[in-house]
């Protein structure tokens, strides 16, 4: 496993320690054999925490190895023929929270309303699926209930649009909102057991037209022990990939595994005799572009992008270096010595085509494509580890898995993303304690009583006859802030008054009710 200091020894500090959001908030992904996290700027998998900041996509669950350091989303485009990047190694620069659609301003990104939200199989009670923030755009069923994703579904939003920070590379904010899905499954066995699925809603909410757009996804994987991890990719099936480069990891140990980074649906471009994957739907007269490059970097001062035109060659499947654009075919190690747009397409299993020599931190990219404002893009990414019985037969094995995986894609899985766009009333958090009158009153036999707790907290709300002697006790126990609404029925009660009484906190308050039978 990396530590700290291997890390800044490595990367000669070039790890960036800034970029948490001024609200953070994680929630695990752990359904299946992946233990992991989700952070709610985009951050994938690192564990970031300045003390302790380490790798954080354990593989198999449970088993203190690691297969992945951390990964996150990239974009780039050019607006009024500038260009703009969102990019940022091992730290989001994105920031929690949506953007107004009509302001084109982002959220307050410190409101905790814009946390992880994630929810189960029959857990309905749970606080979050309570508290959906369907209003956001987290999916919805057609009745307004949340959107169960595979079994375990974690959903946040962030966005790249406060003009006011300085974003790295020196660009301006892209002007988009980015919603993203996380999810996986667990009984479905076989490769889904080692899957998980990232699904990004990406929509441009600026005033502007963004052009020869890209979307990229960045990762830092390490298969255990990073010093000996090679990389490749198989542009056939969308896929690029981290294998080790002997049959014994130090960390591993025998037959280590291989972790992969397939585009199961990318963005959507015009093409008139085909139709694209769209929120569920098949769309005529629309494509999904596949990966449409790979680049991999040695992490030195020659190749590492400075500029965010050095960063936009990258999506290019180029260089900008010591002032040179070079294509790839133009650099000595390439064997094949032609550009390309995919490096390391090479077999290695049998040590065939191009192949690479180290392994370090990497994207896969999609372009370009064109967003008018308000226009909507949905690029859905799936993360698999592949073990086989040797380190290049993972990668074949991984290859295998991906076709098989794509193909359940295309014929079945994007349906899980059809949902209705029926929303349920955003719920709030109260700003205050409140116990409302009882609805109805009077009432035989059944009345419901409404509260609201602004914190998390102990509440108890009782019943009492007009002797003062307690007679139900209709909620007690430990509550996160919220409304509820508890229903009284009572059997054996007399007819008369009433009262009962909210205690939460310091706040205490009695009302009357009043039962005719
Ligand atoms: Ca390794
Ligand atoms: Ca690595």
């Amino acid at each position: 496993m990396k530590t700290i200091t291997t890390v800044l020894l490595l990367l000669g500090g070039v790890r960036i320690a800034q970029g948490q959001p001024v609200f953070s908030h994680y929630k695990p992904f752990d359904v299946n054999n992946i233990s992991t996290v989700a952070r709610n700027d985009g951050l994938l998998h690192q564990k970031y925490n300045p003390a302790t900041i380490a790798a954080g996509f354990e593989w198999p669950k449970g088993s203190g190895m690691y297969a992945i350091y951390a990964s996150t989303p990239w974009l780039a485009a050019k607006v009024h023929g500038e260009v703009r990047v969102a990019a940022r190694e091992w730290a989001s620069t994105f920031n929690p929270g949506p953007m107004d659609a009509v302001t084109h301003q982002p959220a307050d990104r410190s409101d905790s309303t814009f946390r992880v939200y994630r929810i189960e199989r029959s857990d309905s009670a749970s606080w979050d699926y309570q508290h959906w923030p369907s209003s956001l755009g987290a999916p919805v069923q057609s009745n307004g209930k949340p959107l169960l994703l595979g079994e375990q579904t974690l959903w946040c939003v962030y966005n790249c649009a406060d003009s006011t920070e300085v974003m790295p590379f020196d660009s301006k904010p892209l002007g988009v909102e980015v919603q993203q899905t996380v999810f996986g499954y667990s009984s479905l066995g076989g490769l889904f057991t080692n899957l998980m699925i990232v699904r990004y809603v990406i929509i441009n909410k600026s005033v502007s037209t963004l052009d020869s757009m890209y979307f990229g996804f960045w990762s830092d994987p390490d298969i255990g022990d990073p010093s000996d991890d090679r990389d490749g990719c198989d542009s056939t099936v969308s896929l690029w990939y981290c294998y080790n480069a002997t049959d014994n990891d130090a960390e591993y140990g025998l037959h280590p595994p291989a972790v992969g980074y397939v585009t199961l649906q990318g963005p959507r471009v015009v093409s008139t005799e085909d139709s694209a994957l769209f929120v569920g739907c098949r769309v005529p007269g629309y494509k999904n572009l596949p990966m449409t490059s790979f680049v991999l970097w040695p992490n030195d001062s020659w190749s590492n992008p400075r500029t965010a035109a050095s960063v936009y060659s990258y999506f290019q499947a180029s260089w900008w270096s010591l002032g040179r654009h070079i294509t790839y075919g133009g650099i000595g190690t390439d064997p094949l010595a032609r550009p390309t747009n995919f490096m390391y397409s090479g077999d290695p299993e049998t040590g065939t085509g191009w192949l690479s020599t180290f392994s370090r931190h990497e994207f896969g990219g999609s372009g370009p494509f064109t967003m008018a404002p308000g226009d909507t893009q949905e690029v859905v990414m799936g993360v698999l580890v592949s073990r086989g019985t040797s380190n290049t037969g993972s990668v074949t094995k991984l290859r295998n898995e991906t076709r098989a995986l794509l193909e359940t894609y295309s014929d079945s899985l994007y349906k899980l993303f059809a949902s209705p766009p029926a929303y349920m009333p955003p719920r709030e958090i109260p700003e205050l304690y409140h116990l409302s009158q009882n609805y109805p009153n009077p009432f035989n036999p059944g009345t419901d009583i409404q509260f609201s707790l602004p914190i998390d907290g102990q509440a108890t709300l009782t019943v009492y006859n007009m002797l003062g002697q307690r007679v139900a006790v209709l909620a007690s126990g430990y509550y996160q802030a919220g409304s509820y609404t508890v229903r009284w029925e009572p059997r054996t009660a007399a007819t008369g008054g009433y009262v009962y009484q909210l205690a939460a906190g310091s706040f205490v308050r009695n009302r009357r009710m009043l039962l005719l039978k």
